[in-house]
């Protein structure tokens, strides 16, 4: 007969195992913003929404070549966490639909547009594109094509915070169908172990590609999938930014603390395909009319705006500021130069830093 799993007695002469979080954190608590700072999440997110917009324009255009991923319908969860961080302190990183994340964290639409068209003045000088948008100097550290690579990054990004004491926290984005990757369950084991300062962060927009999450996942209630290595998870309204701010908080307050990860599963839907090439064969037209009608970010902002006494001119003003802005990035795009041939034989290998 099978016995049931026992501890091995104590000797071996093995020291004793760790001490492991029992602790929860506290239920987050929705942010009670100010006027001004629902007035800035709108903004913000309006301005993801128009630039990606206009990214999909200049791609039918041809003016972007490669893959081009779009963030609409997720804005709220870049803005949201984003608002909560220190830029130049903490340090971000991300998959291949990183638009978003960059201009939440208030890097110049005109940079990244120019990233987007391959062009000089571009973030990555060019050579990234859609994908593979980095900056140093903001602390974010890609823009991956490799589903789950920027998971295990991002820990070792955690680990340089702790190992230098700098006081920063790293915050790693992926998706739901990276969540199924090994490399993830690798990096959780080590980043409790050793009590990283990082916020995993799983923006599940329900497909990966063209596959349901509960198609793909087992346990689909990704907010549970760090249990095993005793990584406490939270599962939040991504589409309620305030609702996510209140979460970026408390995962904020819990790894600046020391008490090492935390996971935060963001429930979130994504308008647009997959990529630009993607066909939407596999949801219907009503599915997304529906999540748009009924659970959209910005129209949800908009809403307590005007409960808040924000004129119709006052949100008209902002609007037509933010096309002004997206007109003048793609102007910037389409007008500046491509890099020079030499540019190819730069930043290949690591010179110095
Ligand atoms: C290791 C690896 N496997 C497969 C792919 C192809 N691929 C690109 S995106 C993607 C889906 C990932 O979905 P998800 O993690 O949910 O992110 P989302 O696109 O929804 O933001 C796949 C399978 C890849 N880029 N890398
Ligand atoms: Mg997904």
């Amino acid at each position: 007969m099978a016995k049931a799993a026992t501890r091995a007695s104590d000797d071996t002469g093995s020291p004793p195992p760790p001490t492991h979080n029992r602790e929860r954190p506290p239920e987050p608590q929705r942010h009670q913003a100010s006027r001004e700072e629902l007035l800035e999440y709108y903004r913000q997110m309006l301005l993801i929404r128009r630039f990606e917009e206009r990214a999909g324009q200049l791609y039918g255009l041809g003016l972007i070549g490669g893959f081009c991923h779009l963030y609409i319908g997720q804005e709220a969860v870049a803005v949201g966490l984003q608002s909560a961080m220190e830029p130049g302190k903490d340090s971000v990183i991300t998959g291949y639909r990183d638009h978003g994340h960059m201009l939440a964290y208030g890097i110049d639409p005109k940079v990244i547009m120019a990233e987007l068209t391959g062009r000089a003045a571009g973030i990555s000088r060019g050579k990234g594109g859609s994908m593979h948008m980095f900056s140093v100097e903001h602390k974010f550290y890609g823009g991956h094509g490799i589903v789950g690579a920027q998971v295990s990054l991002g820990t070792g990004l955690a680990f340089q915070h702790k190992y230098s004491g700098d006081g920063g926290v790293c915050l790693a984005y992926f998706g739901d169908g990276a969540a199924n990757q090994g490399q993830v369950y690798e990096s959780f084991n080590m980043a409790e172990l050793w009590k990283l300062p990082i916020i995993y962060v799983i923006e599940n927009n329900q497909y990966a590609m063209g596959t349901s999450v509960n198609r793909a996942s087992a346990e689909d209630q990704l907010y549970r999938r760090g249990e095993s290595f005793r990584i406490p998870g939270l599962q939040v309204d991504g589409m309620d930014v305030l609702a996510v701010r209140g979460a970026a908080t408390t995962a904020l307050d819990w790894v600046r603390s020391g008490k090492g990860p935390i996971l935060l599963e963001l429930k979130t839907y994504r308008y647009r395909g997959h990529s630009m090439s993607d066909p939407a064969k596999y949801r219907s037209r009503e599915e997304v009319q529906s999540v748009r009608d009924k659970s959209d970010p910005i129209e949800a902002v908009k809403r307590e705006l005007a409960a808040a006494g924000v004129s119709e001119e006052e949100l008209k003003k902002l609007d037509s500021d933010i096309k002004k802005i997206v007109t003048e990035a793609a102007d910037f795009a389409e007008q500046s130069p491509e890099p020079e041939a030499a540019e190819l034989y730069t930043d290949v290998l690591v010179e110095t830093y």
